[in-house]
C-alpha cells in the first residue's frame, strides 16, 4: 500500500514567524510582534505605554507579561522583536518557492497576518496592499503546481484588538474574525481551496497563558476565549463552502500524544482525561458540531460558567470542519503519581519516558505516538486527516565550506513517515504531510532561531545579525528524494 498517488507532500510556515515586514505596506502590529510565543524569556524587554502615555521598558522573567495598571503595549524599532524581522520571507518569497519547488514540493502550508489585512482589525474595509502580496505568493505557488494550504489564525491576533478589546474572551471577535476569513475566502477564490481555521486551537487549554491573553489558571476566560473561537471557526467553515463549494476547510489542532506513565487503573483515568481536555475537546467540539458529554465536568472542575447562545449552538451544529489535521512533535506521560524524573523545556513539563529519547528542547522523539494518534483519531471522526506540522528542532553547524550535514533531523522523518505509512496501511485516510519550519524560521515558543527546523538553512541569528542567506541542509535533497518517490525511498 504506502502512500496514496496523489498525497500532498511539502513544508509548513507561519505569518508571524517568517513574514517579517513586521510594519510595511500598512500592516499593523499583532501580538506575535512583542511576545514571541506569549512568554517572554529572561532578557527580552517589553516595551509599553503606561497609563499617563510614557513609553516604558521593562525586563521580563519568564513567564506571562504582566504589565502595570491601566498600561498597554507598544513596539518600538529599537526592541529586539525576533518576529518583526522573520526571516522576510515577504521580499524573500519567489526565491523560498523557487527552493519548495526544487523539492517537489505538492503544497505549502502558511498563515496569512490578520493584521495585515485589517491593521487594527475592526476596520470596515481591508488593506489592499496586505491582499496584492499574498495573490502574489499564492500566484507564485501556483506557478510551480504547489497547492497552497492556508492557516487563517496562527497566534497573531490585531494588537489593537486586545487592547481596546481585550481579545477572544470578548464576543466581538467573532465579528471581527468573520469578516476577515469573508475577506480571505472572497479575494482567494480559484487560488486557495485548502483551508485552517484556527492553529492550534487547544493550545489555550493546553497551556494556559501561551499565545492569548489570558492570565496564568483563568479558564473562565479560557474557555470563553475558546467558545469564541469554536463559533468563529464554525462560520467560517459555513460562509467558506457558501463563497467556493471547492473549498475543503479543516481544524487544526496541537496533537500529543500521551500515555498512562503506569498500569494503575487511576493513572489510565487521569490519562483519558488529559485526552478529553486537551486534544478531543477541541476536535469534537469542530468536528460533530456540539459540545461533549465530558465538557460539563471539566467546566465544574473549574467553575466555569460560559456565556453560549441559541444561535451558537445552530452554528456549531452548520459549520462542522472537512477534515481534521493537526500537528505532531511529541508524546507525554500522565500520573497522578509523585514524579521522579522530570521532563524540562519548552511546553513540555510531566514525567520522562525511559522508552524515548529528547530532544534538546526537551521534547520527545516518538514516531509510534504519530501512528497511535493517526489510528484513534481516524476511528473517531473517520475524516481525511492532514499532518500540517512535524518535525525537529535542533541546533545546525555549518561547515567551512557552506554545508550542514544534519543527519539527525533526516533520521526524525525518516522514522515519521515509516509510521504515517504504517497508519494508512492500517486504513487511515491520510492526505498530506508538512513538514514544520521546512526552512528555518523564529521559534514560537522561545523566540529563538537557533531551534532550526528547516531543510533550507537562514543565514539568521538571535542576536539579529545575518545576511538572511538560504542554502540547502542535506536533509533538502533527501526530502527531495522522499518526494520524488512518493515515500519509498528513505
Ligand atoms: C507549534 C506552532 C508553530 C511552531 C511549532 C514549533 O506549536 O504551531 O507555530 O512554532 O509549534 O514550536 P517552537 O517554534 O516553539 O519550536
Amino acid at each position: 500500500m504506502g502512500f496514496p498517488k496523489d498525497f500532498l507532500w511539502g513544508g509548513a510556515t507561519a505569518a508571524n514567524q517568517c513574514e517579517g515586514a513586521w510594519n510595511e505596506d500598512g500592516r499593523g502590529p499583532a501580538l506575535t510582534d512583542v511576545t514571541t510565543g506569549g512568554s517572554v524569556k529572561e532578557s527580552r524587554q517589553v516595551t509599553y505605554i503606561d497609563k499617563d502615555g510614557n513609553h516604558c521598558r521593562m525586563v521580563t522573567s519568564e513567564g506571562q507579561v504582566q504589565l502595570p495598571e491601566g498600561a498597554h503595549f507598544a513596539c518600538l524599532d529599537e526592541c529586539l522583536y525576533p518576529n518583526h524581522d522573520g526571516i522576510d520571507f515577504y521580499h524573500h518569497y519567489k526565491e523560498d518557492i523557487k527552493m519548495f519547488a526544487e523539492m517537489g514540493y505538492k503544497t505549502f502550508r502558511m498563515s496569512i497576518s490578520w493584521s495585515r489585512l485589517y491593521p487594527n482589525g475592526d476596520e470596515e474595509q481591508p488593506n489592499q496592499k496586505g491582499i496584492e502580496f499574498y495573490r502574489n505568493v499564492f500566484k507564485e505557488l501556483r506557478k510551480y503546481g504547489i497547492e497552497p494550504l492556508v492557516t487563517i489564525w496562527h497566534f497573531d491576533t490585531p494588537l489593537y484588538l486586545i487592547e481596546k478589546y481585550g481579545g477572544w474572551s470578548n464576543r466581538k471577535l467573532i465579528e471581527f474574525f468573520d469578516r476577515y476569513a469573508r475577506t480571505c475566502f472572497e479575494e482567494f477564490k480559484g487560488l486557495v481551496k485548502y483551508w485552517l481555521t484556527f492553529n492550534e486551537i487547544n493550545n489555550t487549554i493546553m497551556g494556559l497563558g501561551l499565545f492569548y491573553e489570558a492570565k496564568e489558571e483563568d479558564y473562565q476566560r479560557a474557555y470563553q476565549h475558546l467558545h469564541h473561537q469554536f463559533v468563529a471557526s464554525a462560520h467560517a467553515v459555513k460562509m467558506g463552502h457558501e463563497i467556493d463549494p471547492e473549498n475543503m476547510i479543516g481544524c487544526m489542532i496541537c496533537g500529543i500524544t500521551s500515555y498512562p506513565a503506569t498500569c494503575d487503573p487511576k493513572d489510565i483515568i487521569a490519562n483519558r482525561h488529559q485526552w478529553e481536555k486537551s486534544i478531543f475537546y477541541c476536535g469534537d467540539v469542530q468536528c460533530f458540531g456540539k459540545y461533549p458529554t465530558y465538557a460539563k465536568r471539566l467546566w465544574d472542575e473549574h467553575q466555569v460558567k460560559l456565556d453560549i447562545t441559541e444561535q451558537d449552538l445552530i452554528d456549531l451544529k452548520e459549520g462542522t470542519v472537512d477534515m481534521y489535521t493537526f500537528s505532531y512533535y511529541m508524546s507525554s506521560l500522565v500520573t497522578t503519581h509523585e514524579i521522579k524524573d522530570q521532563v524540562g523545556g519548552n511546553f513540555t513539563t510531566g514525567a520522562k519516558n525511559e522508552y524515548l529519547k529528547y530532544s534538546d528542547w526537551g521534547w520527545a522523539f516518538d514516531p509510534d505516538g504519530l501512528q497511535y494518534y493517526l489510528e484513534m483519531i481516524y476511528d473517531r471522526y473517520q475524516r481525511p486527516l492532514m499532518v500540517v506540522e512535524n518535525g525537529l528542532g535542533a541546533f545546525d553547524t555549518v561547515e567551512e565550506d557552506g554545508s550542514i550535514h544534519d543527519s539527525y533531523r533526516i533520521d526524525y522523518y525518516r522514522d515519521h513517515i515509516e509510521a504515517m505509512k504504517k497508519a494508512i496501511d492500517n486504513g487511515v485516510d491520510l492526505r498530506a504531510y508538512t513538514t514544520w519550519g521546512c526552512i528555518d524560521l523564529v521559534s514560537a515558543g522561545t523566540g529563538e532561531m537557533r531551534k532550526r527546523y528547516g531543510f533550507i538553512y537562514v543565514d539568521k541569528h538571535d542576536d539579529g545579525t545575518g545576511t538572511m542567506k538560504r542554502s540547502p541542509k542535506d536533509s533538502f535533497y533527501w526530502y527531495k528524494k522522499v518526494i520524488e518517490s512518493n515515500g519509498e525511498d528513505l
